[in-house]
């Protein structure tokens, strides 16, 4: 019974693990996402550590701008017709479902060329990956 009630604690705890390790990011931080003040969201979202689970808010004026998800050949040619996923909304949740990079973009006329573009790069939980070397990498 007390082991039971060990093994109860132990679960309950790491729930609340996983839910304190999942993250807001608001892209852009308090520019949101814009054009005005030529945020680097290349470099925005190259300083943050993404994981499955965390979510991911684009905040704009949906006058000017939106949010495409498209394939990395789509990202490099700043190319929106074909997307993965549209967002509209104007204050759009993403929630990371899965590890990998996850290109996206401002579809609207010239807006990805001016830079309203970044990739969401999340790694393998490293529980996953076996590391090959005695220290860990960090090259995300
Ligand atoms: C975007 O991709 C579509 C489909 O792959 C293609 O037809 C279109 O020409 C591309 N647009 C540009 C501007 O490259
Ligand atoms: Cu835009």
């Amino acid at each position: 019974m007390a082991l039971l009630k060990s093994a109860m604690i132990f679960f309950l705890g790491m729930a609340a693990l996983q839910v304190s390790i999942a993250t807001v990011y608001k892209v852009g931080d308090s520019a949101g996402w814009t054009l005005i003040g030529n945020v680097d969201y290349k470099k925005w979202a190259a300083s943050k550590n993404f994981h499955v689970g965390d979510t991911i808010i684009f905040k704009y004026n949906t006058q000017y701008h939106n949010v495409k998800q498209v394939s990395h050949a789509d990202y490099k040619s700043c190319n929106g017709s074909n997307p993965l996923a549209t967002y509209t909304t104007g204050s759009d949740s993403i929630i990371v479902k899965k590890p990998g990079h996850h290109f996206f973009l401002c579809d609207f006329p010239h807006h990805c060329q001016a830079g309203m573009k970044g990739v969401i790069r999340v790694p393998r939980a490293s529980s996953v990956a076996p590391s090959p070397g005695p220290s860990h990498n960090h090259n995300y």
